[in-house]
């Protein structure tokens, strides 16, 4: 862990990441950057998001967007988590989550997926990451991040988003031993993607593990949870703070807490007070307001709002963010009315 920073230039975010005490608390949202935004909405209407996200100036353009509409506290690089597999040799379309083409089904194809550096997959997040650090405050750190090889996994096998990912989890447990080999692949690739990311000037890394939540504690530990470890040690000696997300996570957290992570999202399911029981005062945490109570009014919103710096308080290393991505029908005005509470709730004793 870096504790060495000084607290009075440190960004609050990445001082909230280490666990270190901060005059309120941080707040950034994730999806912040997405089609509840017109100026999104404007640009998408040009061009098809994988354009998007492939055309660095647009990249960056959109990633700024939300910094400048609210004050928000950490931008994220505007991505995707199927960015990086392109570059594996797998192809896919957007409509408006990722498709594969052809899904991974035999050792063939699992033999035939490169493990490229992020020079050759991806070299427009690096030329992204490096316009928006021009144009960024030096008080809103840039996060890059990945998507953990298990979610991965379920869109390569799976071939789409599913409720129940019953292909790729019946592929899981009807053959493990590929199943590793494509874990393994997809852990090299994510290790060498989030590096790049981090020497191109991402200040902290997030790895989103969307799916966790399908698997037992007992199969998350044999099939997921081993890579997310491994990157994490990989990426250790970066010395930027590391995000670990495995959403509908609650009966994971045990496991999870010996991860290795700096920081743990956490997803509305768990309030964030039996999370902070689980990880101990070492483990920041980050989230967990629910994406839709930005739908109720504002006197419910607030409080509820207030609800989550109380459970993820009174002890420093809480960021706050929704316990899942934004809903594409939210009023933008309520997200600044979100950012506003925070910082004035959170500079107040609510307990
Ligand atoms: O039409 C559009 O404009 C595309 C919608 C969209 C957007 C805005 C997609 C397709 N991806 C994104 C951006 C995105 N995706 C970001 C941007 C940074 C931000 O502002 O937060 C990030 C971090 C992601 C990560 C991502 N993509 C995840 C992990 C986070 C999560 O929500 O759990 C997942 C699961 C995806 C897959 C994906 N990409 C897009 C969609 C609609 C989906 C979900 C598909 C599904 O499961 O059905």
């Amino acid at each position: 862990m870096n504790k060495s920073s000084n607290l009075e230039t440190e960004p609050l975010f990445l001082s909230a990441c280490w666990c270190k005490p901060t005059s309120r608390t941080p707040v950034w949202i994730m999806r912040q950057a997405g089609r509840y935004l017109p100026e999104y909405r404007k640009i998408r209407s040009q061009v098809d998001f994988l354009t998007l996200t492939k055309t660095p100036e647009l990249a960056a353009e959109v990633t700024l967007q939300p910094v400048r509409r609210f004050g928000i506290d950490a931008a994220i690089l505007f991505s995707d988590i199927m960015t990086p597999v392109e570059g594996m040799g797998v192809k896919m379309e957007f409509n408006p989550g990722p498709v594969v083409t052809n899904p991974l089904r035999t050792a063939s194809q699992i033999d035939a997926l490169r493990i490229p550096d992020l020079n050759e997959n991806a070299p427009f997040v690096a030329e992204a990451i490096k316009i928006i650090q021009k144009e960024l405050p030096v008080s809103v750190p840039l996060i890059g991040f990945a998507g953990a090889p298990f979610t991965l996994f379920c869109y390569l096998v799976e071939g789409q988003g599913s409720k129940t990912f019953s292909q790729a989890k019946s592929f899981l447990f009807a053959e493990p031993q590929l199943s590793r080999m494509i874990l393994e692949k997809l852990t090299d690739v994510m290790i060498e993607y989030l590096r790049g990311q981090a020497q191109a000037g991402a200040q902290a890394l997030m790895i989103f593990d969307s799916w966790a939540g399908l698997l037992a504690d007992e199969d998350y530990k044999a099939f997921a949870y081993p890579s997310v470890c491994r990157i994490i040690k990989s990426l250790g000696h970066l010395d930027i703070p590391l995000i670990y997300f495995p959403n509908q996570g609650a009966t994971l957290l045990e496991t999870v807490k010996d991860s290795g992570a700096d920081v743990v999202g956490i997803d509305w399911r768990t309030s964030l007070s039996v999370a902070r029981h689980v990880l101990g005062s070492d483990v920041a945490v980050q989230g967990n307001l629910d994406p839709m109570a930005l739908f109720s009014s504002k006197e419910d919103l607030g409080s509820r709002i207030d609800n989550v710096l109380r459970e993820g308080g009174p002890g420093p290393g809480h960021i706050f963010n929704l316990g899942h991505g934004i809903d594409k029908n939210t009023d933008p005005d309520r997200v600044a009315f979100l950012v506003e509470r925070v910082r004035e709730s959170s500079q107040k004793d609510l307990y």
